[in-house]
This record gives structure tokens, C-alpha cells and sequence, in this order.
């Protein structure tokens, strides 16, 4: 019913959403930053809330009509706070990118030192990478994991700490897979006197969980994604302690955005509403089950992996033991369905372009209801796959094993166009 109008009005792009809708379906996402969200959140965000025009925040708008956006954003504010115990929300970023430069703008100058993990060994482009606006604006000097054991080392952040003074120290990672110890970044930032951002967007879920340590209260502010273990609509929101709240909203609106997305922000609140229930709980604890599993499958198959495991949602193998490169290996498991991405790893022998690991992680696979059992199962088809690359029969079989796992662990059954 929903699609009806789209079908009729515009089959091209109809016909393109079914396939992407069927791709989701019949394929198993590994991307670790991707999930399968409810109808329910799909629902909230294609709605006439995007027509509304809404600057400001709730009874502080410039535009009239806003008395149930007001009450809608209102809701998505307070639940935000209840689910992270946080002194503050701010729900309108439209994405994590622009959220991080929202905070440095409301919190640093240009020219202030911040620390922030290197990209190339896990850390996110806005964490002060020269391309990006973070990096060129701001003084990053970056820390990164040891050579030996591919992990943080907190003796080391100490030292750099000591030395370089930095304003801001920023954690949480893209693609890391062990945990933030953030009492233990606090410490460091009040020895330099440093303000702590937790970038928490991948592993928000296990946050919640208790599966990784919870930012507040050592963080003075926390960004994250919604889309990521949080399993909402695609976007962010801040999190702060009150005493930097109205930097943060001034930063948000008018410092970087203009009108909100208020049908993101009525899926955002959905999606708390969704994460508050003890089943979410549940969901986000197997996340890490599963990923334990996957990680023993490998190494049991004789895979590398960064780090030797993991204690989150995502791991890396390493490719080049297996005389491939992340695009190769990546490809060739998109090829029979398997989706997951080429990615730097800690000290890479390639480029940022050419990379030798692939990341990849279990929270889609867990939204599916998928378990131990599976894990194995998946585990063990890609390593076949990896050490068998342009192996027609193998190729068959993953196929294969794709194609009865979507069956018995159905997404979006219903949603047809
Ligand atoms: N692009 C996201 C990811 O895949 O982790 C981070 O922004």
C-alpha cells in the first residue's frame, strides 16, 4: 500500500528500491556500521514530518506550526537522556561526520591541540585526518595501537597526554575491534586538564548492554550514529554534561545546520524507544557472542585476525597472509552474497585505496536472529572462500549456504513493492 504512488508515479526508481530491498533480503550484511532497522523506524522517516520546516529547538522556533514537531523532538530529547543517562540531547545532527565538527566548533578554537586515533589503525576520518576538515582546522596529533599487540596502549596515550597538552582527546574508533576503557581516558584527560569526547557510534549497543564500558560519566561529551548497534534510522545525536550543552546546541544550529530533519528525528525516537526494552539488551549482548564465535571460527581456519580476536561487534582479517588484498577478498564474498569492506589495518603494507584487511562484524547477521550455531557455519564458508578465491565450485557453495540462511532468518518478510 505504502508504495503504491511511488510504483505508479515513478517505476524507475520503484524497481530500484525493490532491488535494493531484495539484495538486503537474499544477502548476509557483515559491514559492521550497517543493520537492518524495524518498519517501524523505516515508517517514521518516510512521513509529511519532512515538510516541515522547524529551525531552532523546541519552543524556541522561527517558524509557526510546530506545536507537535515541538512535542515530537521533545520526546526524542527525553528519551535520549533516560536511555544514556546523559544531562543533555541534542537530536538533531543529520549525521556522525558533521556532529564530531559541530562539537569541535562549540568546544575548541581552530589551531587547538586535540588527540585522536590514527584512521589507517581504526580511528574516523573526523578524528583529525588531514583530508578532512578536523584535521586542517584543528592541531591532531594522533595516537595509534602498538606494533606487537595491535591494542591501544593507555601508558603510551598517558605519555603523549603529558607532552603534547591537547584541549580535547578524542575516542572511540571505526574499526577497532577491542574496547575504550573510558575511566581510564578520563584519568588522563584531568591529569592535562583535557575535555574527554567519546565517539561511541560503533559499539553504542554493547554500551547498553554493558558488553563495552558506558561513556557517562567519565565523558564530558558523546557522540553517536543512530544506524550502527543502536539499530535506528540513519543519523547521530550529541550527548553532553550540562555545562557544555548550550555550546553544543549553538554549534548544532546555527553553528553548522539550518532546519532539522524532523522525520530523522521522530525515527530517532522510535529507535530509543526500541533500544529502552530489555529484548534490545538481549539483541546487543548475542552481537558480541557472535562475533566471538566468528572470530574463533577464523582463527580455528587459520585465519589472522587484528589483534587476535575481538571483544566488540566487528574484527579484521588480515589478507595478506593470504596473498590477497581487502578488494579481493571483500569481492570476491560480495559475489556470493557475503557483504563486508576493505579496510586499512594497523601498520598496512598497502594504501588507504588498496588496503590488505577486510572488516567485518555480526550486528545485521544478530538482528536476523542468528546465533552461535550460524556464526560457525558463516565463519567457516568465508575462510573457505578466502583461501579458494576464484574457485567456481566454492563460489557455488557459498551461494549456497547464503541462500539457506536468508531462508531460515528471513528480514523485512513482508516489504514488497
Ligand atoms: N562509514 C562509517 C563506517 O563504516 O564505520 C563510519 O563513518
Amino acid at each position: 500500500m505504502i508504495y503504491q504512488s511511488l510504483k505508479k508515479q515513478d517505476p524507475e526508481i520503484a524497481e530500484l528500491i525493490q532491488k535494493e530491498i531484495d539484495r538486503q533480503k537474499n544477502g548476509l550484511v557483515m559491514i559492521p556500521s550497517e543493520n537492518h532497522c524495524s518498519v517501524a523506524v523505516l515508517e517514521a522517516m518516510g512521513t509529511v514530518l519532512s515538510n516541515k520546516y522547524a529551525e531552532g529547538y523546541p519552543q524556541k522556533r522561527y517558524y509557526t506550526g510546530n506545536q507537535y514537531i515541538d512535542q515530537i523532538e521533545q520526546l526524542a530529547i527525553d528519551r535520549a537522556k533516560k536511555l544514556f543517562s546523559a544531562e543533555h540531547a541534542n537530536v538533531q545532527p543529520n549525521a556522525g561526520s558533521p556532529a564530531n565538527l559541530a562539537i569541535y566548533l562549540a568546544l575548541l578554537k581552530p589551531g587547538d591541540k586535540v588527540m585522536g586515533m590514527k584512521l589507517d589503525q581504526g580511528g574516523h576520518l573526523t578524528h583529525g585526518h588531514p583530508v578532512n576538515l578536523s584535521g586542517q582546522l584543528y592541531n591532531f596529533v594522533q595516537y595509534g595501537v602498538r606494533k606487537d599487540t595491535e591494542q591501544i596502549d593507555l601508558d603510551e596515550i598517558r605519555e603523549m597526554a603529558k607532552k603534547e597538552k591537547p584541549k580535547m582527546i578524542v575516542t572511540g574508533a571505526t574499526a577497532y575491534p577491542r574496547i575504550f576503557d573510558f575511566k581510564a581516558f578520563r584519568k588522563i584527560c584531568d591529569e592535562v586538564d583535557a575535555i574527554l569526547l567519546a565517539d561511541i557510534s560503533h559499539f553504542v549497543g554493547l554500551c547498553l548492554s554493558d558488553d563495552h564500558p558506558k561513556p557517562f560519566p567519565f565523558a564530558d561529551v558523546v557522540m553517536t550514529t543512530t544506524h550502527k548497534t543502536l539499530r535506528g534510522p540513519r543519523s547521530a545525536i550529541i550527548l553532553t554534561k550540562k555545562e557544555y550543552a548550550k555550546a553544543i546546541d549553538k554549534a548544532i544550529f546555527p553553528g553548522t545546520q539550518g532546519g532539522p530533519l524532523e522525520n530523522m528525528i521522530a525515527a530517532k525516537a522510535v529507535c530509543f524507544a526500541e533500544a529502552a526494552k530489555p529484548e534490545f539488551k538481549t539483541y546487543a549482548h548475542q552481537i558480541v557472542l557472535n562475533a566471538k564465535t566468528l572470530a574463533e571460527t577464523f582463527i580455528q581456519e587459520g585465519l589472522e585476525l587484528v589483534s587476535g580476536g575481538t571483544d566488540n561487534h566487528l574484527m579484521l582479517i588480515k589478507c595478506a597472509p593470504l596473498g590477497l588484498t581487502g578488494r579481493q577478498g571483500s569481492e570476491a564474498l560480495a559475489q556470493g552474497g557475503i557483504y563486508t569492506n576493505r579496510n586499512t589495518i594497523p601498520y598496512d603494507t598497502g594504501t588507504a585505496f588498496e588496503p590488505t584487511g577486510i572488516r567485518l562484524g555480526t550486528p545485521a547477521l544478530t538482528s536476523r536472529g542468528m546465533k552461535e550455531g550460524q556464526m560457525k557455519i558463516i565463519g567457516k564458508i568465508i575462510a573457505k572462500v578466502l583461501k579458494n578465491i576464484n574457485n567456481d565450485n566454492i563460489l557455488k557453495e557459498l551461494k549456497d549456504v547464503v541462500a539457506q540462511l536468508c531462508q531460515e532468518f528471513p528480514v523485512y518478510k513482508e516489504m514488497t513493492i
